[in-house]
């Protein structure tokens, strides 16, 4: 019984209902604005929402997701993000992309950011993404 369960937790800790993967950001100076991009795959048969994004390296970190009216292209900040059962939701240029807005530090290409993604039911996720061109 105790190895049973010692077996289940390490399935369970290998995988995870939600992960994000693939995180990486723009390279862009400081003070200047860049973007995060990141896959969410909801292994789980609930959905879970996205709502929330953090970040030390920028003064001000929104969801924001780009539009199309009368042949213009926009982007606007979005409350939450659902992600639905079983499905991959990829935040991509043009499209849904986490705005860092007025960076703190230069982002070079190859740096690491930190920053951590809030979700309703599977709370925190903290993820280092990768600064490269595309
Ligand atoms: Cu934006």
């Amino acid at each position: 019984m105790t190895i049973l369960l010692t077996i289940l937790t390490l399935l369970n800790f290998h995988t995870p209902n939600l992960k994000v993967e693939g995180a990486w950001l723009r390279p862009a100076g400081k003070g200047m604005n860049s973007a995060l991009y990141f896959e969410i795959v909801n292994n789980s048969n609930k959905p879970d929402t996205l709502y929330k994004v953090t970040s030390p390296a920028a003064e001000l970190v929104q969801i924001h997701e780009t539009f199309k009216t009368n042949g213009l292209m926009g982007m606007r900040e979005v409350r939450f993000v659902v992600v639905k059962p079983h499905s991959t939701l990829t935040f991509q240029p043009g499209g849904y992309h986490v705005m860092f807005i007025k960076l703190k530090k230069d982002f070079k290409v190859n740096g690491k950011v930190n920053a951590v993604l809030y979700f309703k039911t599977n709370k925190e996720i903290k993820i280092k993404a990768l600064v490269k061109r595309q």
